[in-house]
């Protein structure tokens, strides 16, 4: 019995179950949107997540992808570059080595480091958590028969309890959850409102990351939302202008190397994102499922060991020791100046054992709290 109906062949070939509120959903669907790769999007019912998804990618979350050939594909990290791969032009990695490798690690600080900010404010904030819960409970949950009231206070429990309380946000570390939104705000706005994109005229990895967060929860939701409008209106012009974007509308030349105006977001990768995966790698190489997350003088207390991310740092650190000799010298200063080298250096003590066969995006996956 298959409960998904097959591929038509007809109308947009690839369908994407996700949601319209859903921040890695978001970042895929900014990117299929400039390389105009025609898709479908469909929403993520509770029968989707919990049956069909899990059975088909190996894990349970959004946007999971169905090609025209049936082969399913999970997480957007791997599927950009699935998808680079056969659609080369316009290249949204950059061909400098150093600035591809700068735009990768960047794009693992929007997915993983900026998450716990947009999760905080979402669900934190009463206004917020109100109105996506009905959102959610609309979109998701409309093939399950129960009271909506009950399935706006099924999701409000549900998401507050695993991607807040249970991830660190406390009285304690409120105030440097949200320091990372406004750092990130303000290298951002001044960045954009130089340019169009963070390398020139047109989208890049770095963009797209970035607009996970950014377009589904920051400009969104209505905290968040207030604050960037007042804060930094460019980085919301560059929201609205990277999903209205489509290849060939614009070109011109890319700005050369890493820019200077980088700098901020790659001190917060070495000095916030890395620190954390390093101290989330020693953990799990102690066979640890909690523990203690120190950045600075903040102590994140009992937070869960992800194996994902001792992967996303095996990846980064891969990526890194590809890179040629003549470039190696121009990276290495570049990652010393802002604080990543070190953590990327970091012999993790025992390997993440996810996608032994570098099969990713094509399963099984895995899910970031696995
Ligand atoms: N690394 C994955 C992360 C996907 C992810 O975590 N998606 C969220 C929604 S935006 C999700 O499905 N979370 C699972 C849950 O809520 O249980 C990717 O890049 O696709």
């Amino acid at each position: 019995m298959d409960p998904v109906a097959p591929p038509t062949g007809d109308g947009p070939e690839i369908d994407v179950w996700g949601s319209s509120s859903s921040y890695f959903t978001g970042k895929l669907e900014g990117y299929l949107r400039w390389k105009g790769i025609p898709y479908r999007l469909r929403p993520m019912t509770s029968r989707m997540f919990g049956r069909v998804v899990p059975r088909e990618t190996g894990a349970a979350q959004m946007p999971a992808v169905r090609l025209p050939d049936g082969r399913w594909m999970t997480d957007t990290t791997p599927m950009i570059e699935w998808f680079e791969s056969r659609h080369p032009d316009p290249r949204v990695i950059p061909a400098d080595p150093v600035q591809a490798f700068a735009s990768r690690l960047l794009e693992d600080m929007a997915d993983e480091w900026l998450w716990r900010p947009a999760m905080h404010f979402r669900w934190s904030y009463p206004e917020d958590a109100g109105l996506l819960a009905s959102r959610l409970a609309d979109e998701l949950l409309v093939d399950l028969a129960a009271p909506r009231w009950a399935k706006r206070v099924a999701i409000r429990r549900r998401q507050t309890t695993r991607f807040v309380s249970r991830d660190g946000v406390n009285q304690h570390t409120r105030g440097h959850v949200e320091s990372v939104y406004l750092r990130m705000l303000d290298a951002l706005q001044s960045i954009v409102s130089r340019r169009p994109f963070l390398l020139g005229p047109t989208p890049t990895l770095a963009d797209f990351g970035f607009f996970g967060p950014m377009f589904r929860h920051f400009a969104t939701d209505p905290t968040p939302a207030a604050i960037m409008r007042d804060r930094a209106p460019a980085v919301w012009s560059w929201v609205a202008r990277l999903w209205d974007a489509r290849e060939g509308a614009s070109r011109g030349e890319p700005v050369a190397g890493v820019p200077d105006d980088w700098g901020p977001l790659l001190d917060e990768a070495g000095h916030g994102h890395l620190a954390w995966l390093v101290q989330n790698a020693r953990a799990f190489a102690d066979g640890r499922r909690r523990f203690d997350a120190t950045m600075g003088s903040v102590v994140y207390e009992n937070v869960p060991v992800s194996s994902y991310r001792v992967w996303c740092l095996e990846r980064l650190q891969a990526r890194l020791s590809e890179i040629g000799p003549a470039d190696e010298e121009r990276v290495e200063r570049l990652l010393d100046r802002h604080g990543c080298l070190v953590p990327l250096r970091h012999a993790v003590g025992r390997p993440s054992g996810h996608d032994p066969e570098g099969r990713a995006p094509f399963g099984p996956g895995c899910t970031v709290f696995a």
